[in-house]
């Protein structure tokens, strides 16, 4: 009796530690031919189902005449506002891929605030202003990020498996195959957009 309870308990301690080790932070570098680390990029693990976890209410700010980030990375289902922190009105709008909308011209001081539910690139123009431009990129699962001026980027919390990586770039997408094994280690991909 005794040694059965021990072996249980060893059983679940085991369970538990390997729960605490299988999930890793996914790190890795993009650049262009020349070497240099390019910025906006955005990464993501192609996952359907799942932890489908919302992100807390994004941003994306209209200020010094641009929008802010120029690129988006967020999960299905998540709010983004987009408040006019700039001295003149704006005006965000998107037609061409995903959810389409028009917030109309709204004043310095003002917020909007848009769900997106559509998986994919949603292209942001401003109708008055033709230099203003950025993207949501929409994916299934909270695994995303978006590289820094360094070059890199960051996913914590990966569950040990086997997954597809995507790394988009002004329309130009690139899948990598990465391993996250029970040790909690991965590879940490080197990404060239051309
Ligand atoms: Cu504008």
């Amino acid at each position: 009796m005794r040694l059965l309870s021990r072996a249980a308990l060893t059983g679940m301690i085991a369970v538990t530690i390997s729960v605490s080790v299988s999930a890793a932070s996914l790190t890795g570098l993009v650049k262009n031919a020349q070497g240099k680390p390019l910025s906006d990029v955005a990464v993501w693990v192609e996952l359907s189902g799942g932890k489908t976890v919302k992100d807390k209410p994004a941003l994306m700010d209209q200020t010094r005449g641009k929008f802010l980030p120029h690129v988006l990375v967020i999960t299905a289902g998540t709010m983004v506002d987009f408040p006019n922190n700039d001295g003149m009105y704006h005006n965000v709008f998107s037609y061409f891929n995903g959810k389409r909308f028009d917030l109309g011209l709204y004043p310095p001081g003002n917020s909007k605030r848009i769900t997106f539910t559509k998986l994919g690139v949603h292209e942001l123009f401003c109708n008055i202003h033709a230099k203003m431009h950025a993207y949501i990129v929409v994916v299934e699962t909270p695994y995303h990020d978006v590289t820094s001026k360094d070059g890199k980027f960051r996913i914590d919390d990966l569950p040990a498996g086997e997954y597809k990586v995507a790394f988009w770039r002004a329309g130009k997408k690139k899948v990598h195959n990465i391993t996250v094994s029970d040790d909690g280690k991965t590879s940490e991909p080197v990404v060239t957009f051309k």
